[in-house]
């Protein structure tokens, strides 16, 4: 199926009494950075103007029901909600953005109930921003995509978000069309709670965006050896990870695993995508990790590669058999003969550099049984 935006976008924005807006040039518009779209000011609210289409690209981190729930009619405000994560890909730019839908704009009291999206409207905008419009593949996590923004977006609790401005009028969508498939997930930045709170446990703010959570805000870190102290653990749920100084908030994706399974204990690995949601401190604290993937109750890393191919709880002669098949050694993409190239990477690419080579070997041997 060919998803033809531009023809419905003309249509409807006419029908709707608008005036025709002359959709942009997506080809000739540049890029604008992520970095320049996050941008702050001291106080760490958003200073980009949101006045004009913007076109931002970068790798996917997440499928959005990893994080939120998106089955058309949930009860909530905004009822049904969806989002998903664009990491920077390109030497200058860092960081990265969210995109979000929701279900009930129609509930903000600055807009009119219709306003909201039916099931069978949302159920169309959710189909329409999870497939690429030319080959229909649905995206995945570690695609590098282009986010075609004409609204283009809002400032909210710290981040600058790619949106609709909370209307749906075609005149306000966003699309998201594929530049490359399966590149895979951007190796995480390893950073320590040291970097992104001061000792006193207090987050570090930095509006030039250099150092501290706006540094990392919206990419994908890993950060080692902390443990969890304090523990609502059950899907969507939120602990806190120490390293015996800092605190850090942890939020919990969807997967069921993180209500099947009992938290891990002692030292951890955590893999997460670094967000931001403040809604009391105008965008200069807030700062929480997401974790985007389930847990598999592998008792050493949250949100990364576990080893645990056929996913039953425990390294053995199985999964090391899917391993080797996996194994294609350093640079180079995994070349399996019975998995898929992410599945192997979601398994075995412990170091998360897109590969399966011996530094991958080492810490298998370390967990295998
Ligand atoms: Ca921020
Ligand atoms: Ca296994
Ligand atoms: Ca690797």
């Amino acid at each position: 199926m060919k998803r033809n935006i531009v023809t419905a976008f003309t249509v409807l924005g006419l029908a709707a009494g608008h005036l025709f807006a002359v959709e942009p040039d997506w080809g000739s518009l540049a890029y604008t950075a992520h970095s320049a779209y996050q941008a702050v000011d001291g106080s760490g609210t958003g200073t980009f103007p949101l006045d004009a289409p913007v076109k931002l690209r970068g790798v996917l981190l997440n499928r959005s029901a990893a994080m939120l729930n998106g089955t058309a009619g949930t009860p909530g405000f905004l009822g049904a909600q969806w989002q998903v994560y664009v990491q920077a890909d390109q030497p200058s730019d860092f960081g990265g953005t969210a995109c979000y839908l929701g279900q009930y704009y129609g509930n903000f009291p600055f807009n009119p109930p219709e306003e909201s999206y039916s099931d069978a409207e949302w159920n169309d905008e959710v189909d329409r921003v999870t497939h690429d419009p030319d080959s229909d593949r649905l995206f995945q996590p570690g695609d590098v995509v282009e986010i075609r923004a004409r609204a283009p977006g809002l400032f909210f609790n710290g981040k600058t978000n790619v949106n609709e401005q909370h209307l749906k009028d075609p005149e306000f969508d966003f699309d998201i069309v594929l530049l490359e498939a399966d590149r895979g997930l951007p190796t995480p930045t390893l950073i320590t709670l040291a970097d992104v709170k001061d000792g006193s446990d207090d987050f570090i703010f930095d509006a030039t965006r250099a150092s501290g959570g706006e540094q990392y805000q919206g990419s994908l870190v890993r950060i080692n050896g902390v443990e969890i102290v304090e523990s609502t653990w059950s899907a969507d749920g939120t602990v806190t990870i120490t390293d015996g100084v800092n605190t850090f908030p942890l939020k919990l994706g969807l997967g069921a695993g993180f209500d099947l399974y009992a938290p891990p204990v002692g030292p951890i690995d955590i893999v997460a995508i670094f967000d931001q949601e403040d809604g009391t401190s105008g965008g200069i604290a807030g700062y929480r990790l997401w974790v985007t993937r389930d847990y598999d109750d592998n008792g050493w890393i949250v949100g990364g590669p576990s080893g645990d191919f056929d996913a039953d709880g425990a390294l053995t002669d199985a999964d090391y058999a899917m391993f080797a098949d996996c194994m294609a050694g350093p640079s180079v993409a995994p070349a399996p003969a019975f998995a898929s190239i992410s599945a192997c990477r979601e398994a075995f690419d412990f170091d998360m550099d897109r590969d399966i080579d011996l530094d991958d070997f080492a810490t298998f041997q370390e967990h295998f049984e």
